[in-house]
Order: structure tokens, then sequence, then C-alpha cells
């Protein structure tokens, strides 16, 4: 295989024949197992969850993909006779099975990391706490737009082993990366990064903000003055990292009009560059709404500049793009109540967004998985257009505590997603919204945040018939 113009750094060549540990049989698990066979390595895919089924993680290995499979616990030789672990996104990094490959000098890299070494051609990263998912699908539109070859990866559910041996010099990849996939990236390098904003989430993972913010930061660190990374003014975490981003910085704002950079001025997104002020696009023309879209519309204007599109092809791609599903998606209105979808609110600040976006009274689902965050501040957000607080999950009794210090009464506890829907349809009055922007990832009820959207949008579609 010519693996000349890759991302290299590691040749395809010193792959093959080699034993290669791959934690995790999800999305990442099974793109990284099949792109190790397609090079000639030997993928054994470990997966600790011990009520999988063999049979199951075998079928979702692509045909012709051999790769030993085990579950549960890790025998020692096994442990020891890998050249390479490449670990899933979900597999926390700090835990002694982690640090023990480490200290054998046995390399560990992320999903991301094995796929760009594979790679060829540019690429943009994005990340950021909130939006990334958004500002990811928007850039891969403009992408799309102007250039022939688009691939569109990482977080956003699209697993970046899948298509880095396809790649060529001409193809551009767009990828959303989170800070789990940051934390095991060593030569990562894109060509334009952008960091949206940090704001608390994952502490339980990452336990510190400022481990966090560091995770996040690993997006750029690699870059030259070469390269370009796209930073929010108005975050006191990406306003740091920009004092000492390697990187060109190009800054965008919300909030004030810069000497340079991206901001917005009355309803119009402007851009400041060699002492020119450029008027680009009134926020009205646009289908996003909210001032994060705002943010994100900036982000993605600016990392297609840097990637050398033209303006006008830019701001068409904005003008018509809409909003990406189960984030503050309307679902339909029933009985003269509007639905609003935002499952994609799996954290307090995203959450936050999704309220803030309501404009009347408000029956609102929150809760789920516990991550340690702090929801003073979503529910100080409230702003009194809460009619009524449905919550669920694990996280139910600890937001209902912290809503009653707020002042909320009323508030219902849920034992089921179905139920909190149904307290939903009594307590929502003609006029109203419901909204599911829970505050919280969705592990624990459902697999991700995308299923319990869609149940939310079935549950919604259903009451027609019951009309
Ligand atoms: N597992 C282990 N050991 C562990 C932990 C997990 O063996 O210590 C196993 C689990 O039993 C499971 C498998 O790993 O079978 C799951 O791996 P994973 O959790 O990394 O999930 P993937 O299916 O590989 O999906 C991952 C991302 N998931 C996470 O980061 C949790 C997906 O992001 C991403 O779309 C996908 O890779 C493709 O790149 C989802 C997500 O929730 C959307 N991301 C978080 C977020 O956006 O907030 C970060």
């Amino acid at each position: 295989m010519n693996n000349s113009g890759t991302h290299g750094i590691y040749d395809i060549e010193e792959l093959q024949g080699k034993k290669v540990l791959v934690v995790g049989s999800g999305l990442s698990g099974t793109g990284a197992a099949q792109v190790l066979c397609q090079v000639g390595a030997e993928p054994i895919v470990f997966d600790a969850n011990d009520k999988l089924k063999t049979e199951d993680v075998r079928a979702k290995l692509q045909q012709g993909v051999e790769a030993e499979i085990i579950l549960g616990v890790l025998p020692e030789e096994i442990a020891r006779a890998v050249s390479l672990v490449v670990l899933s996104p979900g597999v926390p990094t700090d835990t002694e099975f982690v640090e023990a490959f480490r200290r054998q000098g046995i390399p560990v890299w992320g999903e991301i990391e094995l796929a760009y070494r594979l790679g060829k051609g540019r690429v943009i990263g994005i990340t950021g706490t909130n939006g990334k998912t958004t500002t990811t699908s928007l850039v891969g539109e403009i992408m799309a737009s102007w250039y022939d070859d688009v691939d569109v990866v990482g977080n956003i559910g699209n697993p970046y082993t899948k298509t880095a041996l396809d790649s060529t010099q001409d193809t551009v990849t767009v990828a959303e990366i989170s800070s789990f996939q940051l934390e095991t990236v060593e030569r990562f390098c894109p060509d334009v990064s952008a960091i949206l904003n940090v704001t608390p989430d994952h502490l339980n993972r990452h336990h510190t903000m400022e481990n966090y913010a560091a995770a996040k930061e690993a997006v750029t660190k690699n870059q030259t003055k070469a390269q370009t990374c796209i930073l929010n003014y108005e975050n006191d975490y990406t306003r740091a990292i920009g004092t000492r981003c390697p990187a060109q910085v190009v800054w965008f704002s919300s909030v004030r009009r810069l000497e340079e950079g991206f901001y917005l001025e009355g309803d119009e997104i402007c851009q400041a560059q060699d002492g020119t002020v450029t008027h680009l696009i009134d926020i009205h023309d646009m289908n996003l709404v909210g001032m994060c879209n705002v943010e994100n519309v900036m982000a993605a204007i600016a990392i297609a500049q840097a990637m050398g599109v033209p303006m006008e092809t830019i701001l068409a791609v904005v003008r018509r793009f809409k909003a990406v599903e189960h984030r503050i998606e309307f679902v339909a209105s029933k009985r003269g109540v509007d639905y609003y979808n935002d499952s994609k609110g799996t954290n307090p600040d995203a959450a936050i967004q999704g309220i803030r976006a309501m404009n009347r009274p408000t029956v609102l689902i929150g809760g789920g998985y516990d991550k340690q965050s702090e929801y003073d501040e979503w529910i100080e957000a409230f702003d009194d257009k809460v009619r009524c607080l449905v919550l669920i999950g694990q996280t139910r009794e600890k937001i209902a505590d912290c809503a009653r210090k707020h002042g909320v009464e009323n508030i219902v506890l849920a034992d089921s997603f179905e139920e909190a829907f149904q307290v939903c349809t009594e307590k929502a009055r003609e006029g109203d919204a419901v909204l599911l922007s829970p505050a919280c990832a969705s592990w624990g009820m459902f697999p991700n945040y995308e299923a319990r959207g869609n149940l939310f949008k079935e549950l919604v579609n259903r009451l027609e018939e019951a009309e």
C-alpha cells in the first residue's frame, strides 16, 4: 500500500503484522478494527462489557474484518503481546488499565489519532462544549459546496477511521472532536482548528475544569503559525488559550466589536480585517435561531474563509442551512402546544440555550445521567417561564433540590420517559411549549441522546392518533 503523503509519521508498513488492541466495540472500535485490518495489522477487539455477545460484536464488524474478540476481562498475556492500543473515546484514560500499557512503553492512541495518521489531505478540527455538531454540519455543507471530496467525521457519529484510508491529497476532512477524543491525540494537527467555548461538562471524567480545558486545547497543540485556530473572545478559557496558541488566531465575538475578526453588531455579522469592516449577513436572513447559533455561524464563516472558500459561497450556504436534529428542533404543534426536541442539551450550558429560546410558558423535561454538573445557572435561566419541571433519571432528586432552592415549586418526578411525557401533555395548556432539554446525558436510560430525542418525537407524533 502506498502511504506517501499521509499525515504519516507512522509508516503504514510498521503496523503490518502487528497485534493492536482496540478497546471498545462501539462505533469507534469497529471503525478502528476495520482500518487496522485493511493496513495488514491484527486487531484484537476488547470490550469490558461482559454482557455483550461475541457473535453480536462480530456482526458489527464489516465483512472481511478478521479480529479476535475478547469480552469482560483482558488476559495478561494479550496485554503483553500488543504493539499499540487504540482507545474508544468512552474509555477513561486515567485508569490502571491504561496506565499499565503506558508503563510498558506501548503507545496508547485514540481512534482519531489512528485515523489522522492514516489519512491524507486537509483537516478541520472543531471542538467546544456546545455548538460543535451544528458548526461541523454547517462547515461540512460549506466545504461540500466548494470542494469535491469532503468527509464529515468524528463525534458527530461517523468515525474518522471509516473514511481515512480513502482520503487523498484533495480530500477535506471536517472533524467534530470531543474532549474525550482529544485526550488521546499525539500528532493530530488540523489545518484549521476551532474551540467554540469551554463551559462545565463531563467533569466526572475530567475531574476539573482545568483538565477539561486542557483536553480541548489539544486540538491546537501541534499547529504552527502557518495554520489557523478560531477562538471565542467571550469565553475565559478560549481567550486564555489564544494567548499561548501556536497557530494564527482568528477571534469571534457576539458581544463586542473587534479590531480584527468576526463580531455581531446590532443584527449584522461583520468582519474587521486589515482596517476594513465588511458587513456579511443579517442574522434574520439565517434559519438558525439563538445567540449560540450566531456564534456557531461566525466560527463556521471564519473556518471556511481560512480554508479558502469565497465569502459569497460561504454566505449562500449559511442562508439556507437549517438546524441540526435534536438541537432546539421544532417537532410539531399538537392541541395548541408546540413541542421542541433539544435532546442534545446534554449539559446545563446547552440547556440554558434551549430554555432561553422559548418565548412562552414551558413544560420542561430535565434530568438523566449524572455527570456531576451544577444546575443553578440553568434553573436561574428559567426566568419564571417554566410552568412545570418534569424530572427523570439519576439526577432527578439533585435537580429537584436545586430547583426548590431557586423557588421552583411545580416539580414532578417521573419513573420513565413515557411517564414524563404523559405528565407534560397533562400540564401543558394551549399556547404553551413542551421542551425536552434535559441538561444531562441520556446514558443509563438510553444508548445516546439521539435515541432519547427520537422517542420524544415518536411520542409527540403519536399524540395525533389519540385525538
Ligand atoms: N467500553 C469499554 N471500556 C470502558 C468504557 C467503554 O470497553 O472503559 C466499551 C463499552 O462497553 C462500549 C464501547 O466501549 O461497548 C463504547 O465505546 P464509546 O463509548 O467510546 O462509544 P462509540 O460507539 O465508539 O462512540 C464514540 C463517541 N462516544 C463517546 O464519546 C461516549 C460518540 O460520541 C461518537 O459519535 C463516536 O465515537 C464516533 O466518533 C457520542 C457522545 O456521546 C455522540 N459523545 C460525547 C458528547 O458529545 O458529549 C463526548
